[in-house]
């Protein structure tokens, strides 16, 4: 049975497609550097937004319109959402899908029968994932929507709940194995605070990190090796939420000696939320070697949290493809929209229409950042920005010869420093001719 009648297999149709159920820039097939479009842009569908996501809002009820509305027993809609997951995927040409342990399957009265319940859904992903080739990208576990994470998981002050908190994440890692993911997901949902009066900052920390070693020896133990990736946000649902940002998620890795096992899932709604641009999160993970995956979607700069909107602004797209480009891809991870349609948009329609914009955008920037790599335009301006480095004292300065002394000596009778423009205007308008004649 088809749960998306009506909707076809999308197409690539070419730049004048008219038609909003057709790629436009998306070609998964074309070459591009001995590689497939969809080798270098590994789209993954969220389960969340997109089959649990009712509309709802702090405001209103649902408003989503779903062809399994009307089933009601939680077991029979778990194993319908995933036959649509795969259809989904299949008729959008998307191989992977991320998820939530509790987003697949209902909690039972215990974590034994939760558990039951997960298996049962992770056998029927396992029954279509035989004839398919849709795959997971990342598995995480949700420690925050129950209420016995109201102040945290792994930095609970309860320790009743980092041991629950621990058993979930135990089952979600052997789950990670057993469907193949090729990454697991930290978001830190609720690890953070409210206040400093009723919080131990420091132990909450350790506590983390001791967490997190467990989680990395129990997936050693039972041979999971896939990434294990942080997803920084910087608030929302927590005032304050310990991996805020890259460099404060790094920061926290190499203190506690976790570097080695952990790269970042950059999501760029959380970027802008922690007051930064996409790009400046998505360099600050490559420079440190620790771009590992993307949430992709697009926050709303007039609203202060987190709306996670499918993103289709191609300035955006372009930048971050321009860092991937420059980090040799993603390696194990990949293009994963953490995005909902708005609940204005309640067809299915929609969810279809939504993600096709999101793929191409995606499948633009990263064509016109390709080209502008490849012209080596930007890399020569900045590689002559810091010429001064090359020759001279700049020179003995990278090489470690210098010190403030014979620095002092070197410019205290000089009477000019000379300094060159930085061209910002000319570079941006540079980019826009990329961006408008990528096809050209
Ligand atoms: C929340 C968020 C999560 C993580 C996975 O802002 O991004 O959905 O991606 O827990
Ligand atoms: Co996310």
């Amino acid at each position: 049975m088809k749960i998306f009648d009506g909707i076809r297999n999308i197409p690539y149709e070419g730049p004048k497609s008219k038609d909003p159920l057709s790629f436009r820039y998306y070609n998964p097939n074309e070459i591009v550097d001995g590689r497939s479009m969809s080798e270098h842009l590994k789209f993954a569908v969220a389960f969340w937004h997109t089959f649990n996501y009712d509309g709802s809002d702090p405001f209103g009820m649902g408003t989503m319109q779903r062809p399994w509305s009307k089933v009601s027993n939680p077991m029979d809609l778990a194993l319908i959402k995933v036959d649509a997951l795969f259809e989904f995927c299949e008729k959008l040409n998307v191989e992977y899908f991320c998820f939530h342990d509790r987003d697949i399957a209902p909690e039972g009265g215990t974590l034994r029968e939760t558990n039951k319940n997960l298996d049962v859904v992770v056998e029927h992903i396992k029954d279509h994932m035989k004839t398919s080739k849709i795959k997971p990208l990342w598995v995480t576990a949700n420690m925050f929507s129950n209420p016995r994470y109201v102040h945290g998981a792994a930095t609970s002050p309860n320790a009743d709940v980092f041991a629950y908190a621990a058993a979930q994440v135990k089952k979600a890692l052997e789950i990670a194995k057993e469907v193949g993911a090729s990454n697991y997901v930290f978001w830190g949902g609720r690890e953070g605070y409210e206040t400093l009066l009723n919080t131990d900052m420091e132990f909450e920390l350790e506590n983390m990190a001791r967490f997190l070693h467990m989680a990395v020896d129990y997936a050693k133990k039972i041979g999971f090796d896939g990434q294990f990736l942080i997803e920084p946000k910087p608030k929302e649902p927590t005032k304050h939420q310990y991996d805020f940002d890259a460099a404060s998620a790094i920061a926290f890795l190499q203190k506690y000696d976790l570097s080695e096992h952990f790269k970042l899932n950059i999501e760029a709604n959380h970027a802008t939320l922690a007051g930064h641009t996409f790009q400046h999160e998505l360099r600050y993970a490559r420079i440190n070697g620790k771009l590992g995956s993307i949430d992709a979607n697009q926050g709303d700069l007039l609203l202060g949290w987190d709306v996670d909107r499918f993103p289709t602004n191609i300035y955006e797209t372009t930048l971050a493809m321009y860092e991937v480009i420059k980090n040799g891809g993603l390696h194990s991870g990949g293009l994963n929209f953490d995005a909902k349609v708005r609940r204005g948009s309640f067809t299915p329609e929609d969810l279809f229409k939504a993600h096709i914009a999101a793929i191409d955008a995606f499948a633009a920037g990263w064509k016109i950042a390709h080209k502008v790599i490849g012209d080596g335009v930007i890399d020569e301006f900045v590689s002559k920005r810091y010429s001064s480095y090359k020759r001279g004292i700049g020179k003995d300065i990278v090489s470690g010869k210098m010190n403030f002394e014979t620095l002092e000596k070197y410019v205290i009778d000089k009477d000019k420093i000379g300094n060159i423009s930085g061209m910002q205007e000319e570079l941006e308008s540079l980019l826009n001719y990329y961006i408008l004649n990528f096809q050209s």
